[in-house]
């Protein structure tokens, strides 16, 4: 049995896009709210929160507001400074670890010059309709602005016409995207809500963050394993000698969460630090992480991580640094990866040797790596950007196999870990309620409930070629023939490779809808766009630490809505008015009521684990917060401990209950470029492909130090990353000065699918060979009428390929490319990335 911790189970719903969250219910204690006694109207804040945590000291503790109002982003929790109806500041919560700076850009997000202000119509289609509405104009036509009440006609009449004429598979509304936090005013879940009320829709499988590691994982280990939690930080603090931070750079990616962050992970990594424990950092980026931490950077050449582990396996085995028992008590198959390490079937010994060669370093570093992991008890924590790509499920499956060898799993402060970089995996599981939001509900017609998903970074191939089948993990999806694609809460734009022919592929649908607060790419190439509320602009729910479920927040409306804004929730309500679905869609509640039956619900889960909470109003109107106890246990929870203790007890959930080093299913699949053991795949770009003749330089495209994807883009925080007013590209001295480019040049970024323009940082913290261009910069095209002309602003996803990870996954490639880049030296491009288009 898995023990007092969170478990993140692969549904359609919440948590990642696409994932749900459940919990255990505890039991312990006595509920004492009873005794505090009821009294009416507003509290004042301190009587409150003395009355509380008198009743309550050992379940809840109220934390107060200290000047602003309570509310939060996906990179933190704060206060809100406002002067009347303007945000002027921030400040961060007192609970706070490590506060994050992108909370200041609050008042900016609110407030920017590129906030949509009305409802908008692309002007050939309002004027020539379906039949004639010129959808090659898309990105570069006119805007009409119109009113609310005709938006939601517009909008209703589309849907109800597509649902009658075409049925619900002609519908894309997977609408993928981080949003914004908060449980209520979800944007994508409230776009399916109405879809599924009016028949249904087509969706989406997998994201676009571990496309490849959540399909692979659970034929390996039995579970998605990268949303799951981790050994707690404290046990891994107290007990791990060796770090191994492969292809991961927490201190960067930690500053997020899919909910309010409790950032409880950044402390952890500054703990390891001041303890002194040996960490190393395997990555073709000296990143920020492996700096501050004070970390061992080994780099090699990107994409090829599989050899190196592979490599590490050679060595292990020969010097007999494995552990037999562990492997024949825990693991299935791994003879059979014996031999293809030792070169019995192909003749080739995949030796430290042949690992660096094709990762182009000495073969001594990986023999001392092994050496090293082996003598301590050591962590592996895998980040995500080595399977966002071809072959991505390879990487992941064969840390799972180092760490087998090793025979850590399950054991404290050993092992592998492959959430430590993301929204603190490991931050102790607390013992209180858990937030439900608002569901999507499911279709209404027999055909909505038919359809199945794509994955989806398929989605220009699906636009691009309907009827086509494609292979997915042993089954096969044929696309539909989309002809409405509504997103809300999502930059498709920015999310998907190749971004030149998503360009193309998008002038097939009939309609596109987009909500949102700013006029990013995805809104300019759509037909109707209605103007979002910002979270700053409404009332919602929270909870605090995606892992520890530490906190539960209100987030307080700070100012009225700007200009002609809505909530998605009224936008959707408007819409559903229009097809006599209103009371279906809200069923007969407004915002307000929607957050205490939340509440309400998660009240009756706490009393039920014997936590007491206060009721909602009086919770609501004193702008504290809940901070849930950490059982103690939680604190030195180590994953995989129960299956360690008893494998047949608490096998996993794996055909044969063990970890598949050779996995049966996968084998009966016959995939060419996924087989029945993890190996070693040349990618379809890399440094020695054909391609490299004409674009030797290999891309990595990490995510932002100072953005989450392409949010924020539209902030003063640029002044930190921009350089000549784009996107930075990192180039090794060696690099830039073959190409005669010099720090703080314009540079042209290019390959056969498009070019960018970036601004040169020259820096040794890459390794010769390789670029870094950061994810998110906003998609501007110099010129919109030429499909793969120069965008001015730096877009990367230009330069990638899309493919399928491989015909089990169908994951995203986003981290793999080879181009060529050269100093800039045409005509002065003005940066419109941000600007608003003519007419809006
Ligand atoms: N090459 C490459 N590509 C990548 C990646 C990579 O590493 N390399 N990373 C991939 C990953 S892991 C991810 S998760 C994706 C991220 O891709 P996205 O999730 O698309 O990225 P965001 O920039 O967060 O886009 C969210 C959008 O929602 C809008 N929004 C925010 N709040 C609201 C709201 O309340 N209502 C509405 N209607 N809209 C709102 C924001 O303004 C923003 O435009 O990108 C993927 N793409
Ligand atoms: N600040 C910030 N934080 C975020 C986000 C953000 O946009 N900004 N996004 C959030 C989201 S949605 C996600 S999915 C996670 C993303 O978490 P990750 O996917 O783990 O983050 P990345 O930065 O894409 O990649 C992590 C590291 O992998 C390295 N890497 C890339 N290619 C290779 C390779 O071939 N070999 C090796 N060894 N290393 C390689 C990169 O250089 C980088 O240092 O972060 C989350 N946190
Ligand atoms: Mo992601």
């Amino acid at each position: 049995m898995k023990k007092n911790n969170r478990m993140v189970t692969a549904e359609q719903s919440e948590g990642q896009p696409g994932m749900q969250l459940t919990r255990r219910r505890f039991l312990a204690g006595a509920s004492a709210l009873a005794a505090i006694p009821l009294l009416g109207g507003l509290w004042p804040r301190s009587a409150l929160a003395q009355a509380i945590s008198q009743a309550l000291p050992q379940f809840t503790a109220l934390r107060q507001a200290q000047k602003g109002i309570l509310t939060g982003a996906h990179w933190g929790a704060f206060e809100a400074i406002v002067n009347g109806d303007k945000m002027v500041g921030v400040q961060p919560i007192a609970d706070d670890p490590a506060p994050n700076e992108l909370i200041e850009m609050a008042p900016h997000q609110v407030h920017a010059p590129n906030r949509i202000k009305y409802p908008m119509v692309r002007k050939s289609w309002l004027e020539g309709g379906v039949a004639n509405g010129r959808p090659e104009l898309r990105g570069r036509d006119e805007w009409v602005r119109i009113s609310w009440d005709k938006a939601f006609s517009l909008v209703a009449e589309q849907i109800s016409r597509l649902q009658k004429e075409h049925g619900p598979q002609s519908i894309y509304a997977g609408s993928y995207g981080w949003k914004s936090v908060g449980m209520f005013h979800n944007a994508r879940t409230l776009l399916q809500r109405l879809m599924n009320l009016t028949g249904g829709f087509v969706n989406y499988s997998g994201d676009y963050s571990t496309g490849a590691a959540q399909v692979i994982m659970p034929h390996v280990v039995g579970s998605v394993e990268v949303y799951e939690q981790q050994t707690a930080w404290p046990n891994v603090i107290d007990n791990s000698q060796l770090v191994v931070m492969w292809g991961c750079n927490p201190m960067i990616t930690l500053k997020n969460s899919w909910n309010l962050p409790d950032h409880v992970g950044l402390s952890g990594f500054e703990a390891l630090k001041k303890k002194g424990t040996r960490m190393i950092s395997i990555d073709p980026v000296h990143t920020d992480s492996a700096r501050t931490l004070g970390a061992e950077w080994i780099h090699l050449r990107p994409y090829t991580d599989s050899a190196m582990i592979i490599g590490i396996a050679h060595t292990l085995l020969v010097e007999k640094l494995h552990n037999p028992d562990f492997l024949k008590t825990y693991t299935v198959g791994f003879e059979k990866f014996e031999q293809y390490v030792m070169g019995k079937e192909d003749g080739v010994v995949k030796d430290a040797a042949w690992a660096a060669d094709i990762c182009g370093m000495d073969a001594q570093t990986i023999k001392t790596l092994a050496r090293d992991m082996a003598k301590n008890r050591t962590m592996i924590m895998g980040g995500w950007g080595i399977q966002r790509q071809h072959h991505g499920e390879q990487p992941h499956w064969l840390l799972v196999t180092l760490a087998a060898m090793l025979g850590q799993i399950g054991l404290p402060g050993g092992g592998f870990g492959f959430s430590y970089h993301y929204s603190s995996g490991g931050s102790p599981t607390a013992r209180g309620g858990i937030l439900g939001g608002i569901s999507a509900g499911s279709p209404t017609t027999e055909a909505g409930r038919k359809i199945a998903p794509f994955p989806v970074a398929r989605i220009t191939d699906c636009l691009a070629n309907p009827g086509k089948t494609i292979d997915f993990n042993g089954s096969k999806v044929t696309y539909p023939d989309i002809k409405m694609v509504y997103v809300a809460g999502g930059n498709t734009f920015h999310q998907q490779q190749d971004t030149n022919s998503l360009v193309k592929a998008w002038q097939k649908p009939e309609v596109i809808v987009v909500n949102e607060p700013y006029w990013t790419a995805t809104a300019k190439y759509a037909d109707i766009v209605l103007p979002a509320t910002t979270t700053y602009e409404r009332n919602d729910l929270d909870m605090g630490g995606d892992y520890s479920q530490l906190y539960v927040f209100p987030m307080h409306q700070c100012v009225p809505p700007q200009h002609e804004a809505k909530s998605d929730f009224d936008i959707f309500a408007g819409i559903a008015a229009k097809l006599g679905l209103h009371d279906a869609f809200t069923e007969g509640k407004d915002e307000m009521l929607w957050l205490k039956s939340m509440y309400d619900d998660m009240k009756t889960q706490a009393r039920n684990g014997r936590v007491a909470l206060p009721p909602f109003d009086m919770f609501w109107s004193s702008n504290n917060y809940i901070r849930f106890p950490i059982p103690e246990e939680n604190k030195q929870w180590v994953r995989f401990a129960d299956f360690r203790e008893n494998p047949l007890l608490n096998p996993l959930g794996t055909p044969s209950g063990k970890i598949e080093i050779y996995s049966d299913t996968i084998a009966k699949m016959g995939y060419e470029d996924c087989k029945a053991i993890p190996t070693w795949m040349e990618p379809h770009e890399w440094y020695r492909g054909p391609e490299a003749e004409k674009y030797p330089l290999s891309l990595n495209t990490g995510h932002p130090i100072n953005r989450l994807h392409s949010q924020l883009d539209n902030t003063p925080l640029r002044e930190k990353y921009a350089v000549a007013d784009r996107e930075a590209i990192w180039i090794h001295p060696q690099d830039a000065k073959a190409r005669g480019i010099s720090d703080g040049d314009l540079v042209r970024a290019f390959n056969d699918r498009g070019q960018i323009l970036v601004g040169a940082v020259v820096t040794e913290n890459v390794r010769s060979g390789v670029v870094r261009i950061s994810e998110g910069a906003w998609f501007d095209p110099a010129d919109p009428a030429q499909i793969g002309s120069l965008c001015k602003n730096g877009n990367v996803n230009c330069l990638t390929f899309d493919i399928g990870s491989s015909s089990l996954a169908q994951g995203n490639c986003g981290h793999m490319t080879q181009l060529e880049i050269e100093k800039y030296t045409g005509p002065v491009l003005k940066n419109t990335a941000h600007a608003v288009p003519e007419g809006a």
